[in-house]
């Protein structure tokens, strides 16, 4: 059986998600896709042989849509992935869930007022090989038990419109998300520290920043951002057990001996970086519509994020420690799988 999908914001991750659905991965199809850019969504319609609906709204009502991606900016996603959920279709929404914990909020309510999980989240490094061998080694205990995790978010260069809070809410929202889920374990508090400002970043963004979490068992995870770095797309995690010390793999690339260097190219694209995480969290995703099992991370991991990224951002405002209380987890939310 393939899948009719149907596809919301057709910018970067759009066009990418497209891209693997129609050529990589199997089991389903785009059939629809819409942007508020309508031009852009009808030219990418025409190379699919699908169509362009004139709203997101629409392409979530339609007969033949299946299921929705979300990928339309983060501040557009709580009232699609309501529709979606009111209209009782599975849907894939890129992270964040939405902005903010109270949004996240309305969209976990309305997930369990339907009492079926409808909804999975874009936190792709849950699928990445290199961070699922790390998970490995931590829960078969072979660096004993984890005490602290170092962590490295770099970005080669940002546009213009990045904010200093967009450090925390679009970018430190990937570690967030993939320390708690590593970790098994709940954020308690958060603070932000300034380092030197690098000249390369705009007036208005604090660049690069240190994020620092605690966890409720007392695991300090320490979260350098640095959007600026010029050098490349970096992606660094150290984790520090009572017995031993575990770190993310590079991505594997030649060694090259040449002009009298020995080398490793580093990438600078996120989509290179985690292509294969991309493939493999969207070809889970379809697999779990056609069984209508969604297993993925969950609408409780989307809000878990947000409200732990409101806490950053209320740190980064105010310099102070920030507590962060989840509540209790819905009982739909106990048997999330990946
Ligand atoms: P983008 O700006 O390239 O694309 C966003 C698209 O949404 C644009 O084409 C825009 O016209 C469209 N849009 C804006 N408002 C809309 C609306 N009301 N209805 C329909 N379409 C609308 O941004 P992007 O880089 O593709 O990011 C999109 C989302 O994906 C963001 O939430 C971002 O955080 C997320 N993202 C996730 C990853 C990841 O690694 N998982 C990577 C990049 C982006
Ligand atoms: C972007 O939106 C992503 O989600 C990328 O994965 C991340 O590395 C980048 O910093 C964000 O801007």
């Amino acid at each position: 059986m393939s899948i009719n999908v149907g596809v919301i914001g057709t910018g970067n991750i759009g066009q990418d998600h497209i891209r693997r659905i129609t050529q990589a991965l199997s089991g389903a199809r785009v059939v629809a896709v819409t942007d508020i850019d309508l031009a852009r969504a009808q030219s990418i319609a025409k190379d699919l042989g699908g169509r362009a609906e004139s709203t997101g709204q629409n392409v979530i009502a339609a007969k033949d849509v299946d299921a929705v991606i979300v990928t339309s900016i983060g501040s557009t996603h709580e009232e699609y992935v309501l529709a979606a959920i009111a209209a009782g279709k599975p849907v894939f929404c890129e992270k964040p869930l939405a902005t903010t914990a109270a949004a996240c909020k309305r969209i976990l309510d309305a997930e369990v007022a339907c009492g079926k999980r409808l909804v999975q989240v874009g936190f792709m490094r849950r699928y990445d090989a290199g961070y699922r061998l790390l998970k490995e080694v931590v829960t078969k205990g072979v660096i004993g038990a984890p005490l602290m995790a170092h962590c490295a978010h770099r970005n080669p260069t940002v546009g213009d419109n990045y904010t200093t809070d967009m450090a925390i809410t679009d970018t430190v929202i990937h570690e967030i998300d993939t320390m708690r889920w590593l970790l098994d374990d709940e954020y308690v508090f958060a603070q932000v520290l300034y380092p030197k400002k690098t000249r390369k970043a705009s007036k208005h963004l604090a660049d690069p920043q240190i994020v620092l979490l605690e966890t409720a068992t007392g695991i300090r995870v320490d979260v350098e951002v640095f959007v600026n770095a010029v050098y490349g797309y970096d992606i660094q995690c150290e984790l520090v057990g009572e017995t031993g010390v575990a770190r993310l793999p590079e991505p594997s690339n030649v060694l090259l001996r040449s002009e009298a260097k020995l080398s490793v190219e580093i990438l600078t694209d996120w989509k290179k970086r985690f292509i294969a995480s991309y493939d493999v969290e969207l070809q889970e995703w379809i697999h779990s519509v056609a069984s209508g099992k969604i297993s993925g991370p969950s609408s409780w991991d989307g809000y878990a994020a947000a409200v732990t990224a409101d806490a950053c951002v209320e740190a980064q405002k105010t310099g102070k420690i920030v507590k962060i209380e989840l509540g209790s987890r819905p009982a739909l939310y106990h048997s999330t799988v990946i």
